[in-house]
C-alpha cells in the first residue's frame, strides 16, 4: 500500500444503529485534519449500484431468493469497488462507506443462513484480498435499533423482517469483530448521541494520528 493511498473506513450495524449520523460526524473530523474524503454507501454508491439498490429495497417486490439478494449485493459492490472506491483511494482520498462486505456476511450469512464459505468465495472473486482498513461496528440491542429506525421512516423490504432475523445479524457482526479485533472497532451505540460521538471521535483521531506518524 503506497503511503499516499487513503484509508477505507466502513460503518456497520443493524438498522437504526446510527451509522449514517456518525459517518457524517467522522467525515467532519477527517476533513478538519486536512484530508479529502469520499462518502459512499452500499448497496449503491454508483449510478449502476443505486439502480440495484432500488430493486433490493423495493417493498413492493415479491420475496426474492436469498442467492439473488446476495448476488445483487455483490454486483453493486463490484461496480462500486472498481469504479469508485479504488480510484478514490488511489487519488489519496479517505473513503467512508455506509456498509460493505461485512453486511453481506451478517445479513445474507447470519440473517438468511447462506453458507459463509459461499460468501467468502464471492468476496475473493469480486475484491481479491481487499478489506476495510477499519470497520466501525455500531452495536446495540435489536429492540432499540428497530424502534429508532421505525421512528424515522417507513420500513423497506429488508426492514420488514422479524426481530429474530436482526438478532442473528447482530450476533454475526459481533462474531466477526471477535475474529478480526484489529480491523473492527466496536462502538456502544446504545448510548446517547453525544456518548456515541465521543467514542467515534476518539477512534477517528487515533487513526489520523497513526497516519501522520
Ligand atoms: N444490506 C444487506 O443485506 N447486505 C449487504 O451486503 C449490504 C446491505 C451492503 C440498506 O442499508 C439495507 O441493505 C440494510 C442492510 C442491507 N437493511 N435494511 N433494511 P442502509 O444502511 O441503507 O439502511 P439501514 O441499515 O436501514 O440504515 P438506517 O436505518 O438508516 O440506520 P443507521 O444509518 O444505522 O442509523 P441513522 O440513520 O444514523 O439513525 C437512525 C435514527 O436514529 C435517526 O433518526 C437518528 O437521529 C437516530 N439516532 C441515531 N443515533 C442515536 C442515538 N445514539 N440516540 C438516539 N437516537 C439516535
Amino acid at each position: 500500500m503506497s503511503n499516499n493511498r487513503g484509508l477505507f473506513l466502513t460503518f456497520e450495524g443493524i438498522e437504526g444503529a446510527g451509522k449514517s449520523s456518525n459517518l457524517d460526524y467522522a467525515k467532519a473530523i477527517i476533513e478538519a485534519s486536512g484530508k479529502k474524503v469520499t462518502v459512499s454507501r452500499e448497496p449503491g454508491g454508483t449510478e449502476v449500484g443505486e439502480k440495484i439498490r432500488a430493486v433490493l429495497l423495493d417493498p413492493n417486490l415479491p420475496a426474492m431468493h436469498a442467492d439473488t439478494e446476495l448476488l445483487l449485493m455483490f454486483a453493486s459492490r463490484a461496480e462500486h469497488y472498481q469504479n469508485k472506491i479504488l480510484p478514490a483511494l488511489n487519488a489519496g482520498n479517505w473513503v467512508l462507506c455506509d456498509r460493505f462486505t461485512d453486511a453481506s456476511f451478517a445479513y445474507q450469512g447470519g440473517g438468511r443462513n447462506i453458507d459463509v464459505n459461499r460468501i467468502a468465495a464471492l468476496e475473493a472473486w469480486a475484491l481479491g484480498n481487499f478489506k476495510a482498513d477499519k470497520t466501525f461496528l455500531f452495536d446495540l440491542p435489536v429492540s432499540v435499533g428497530l424502534s429508532r429506525a421505525k421512528a424515522r421512516s417507513e420500513a423497506d423490504r429488508i426492514e420488514q423482517e422479524e426481530s429474530d432475523f436482526f438478532e442473528r445479524i447482530r450476533n454475526s457482526y459481533l462474531m466477526r469483530a471477535i475474529v478480526e479485533p484489529n480491523r473492527f472497532c466496536v462502538i456502544d451505540a446504545s448510548q446517547t448521541m453525544e456518548g456515541v460521538r465521543g467514542q467515534v471521535e476518539r477512534a477517528v483521531e487515533e487513526l489520523i494520528l497513526k497516519r501522520i506518524e
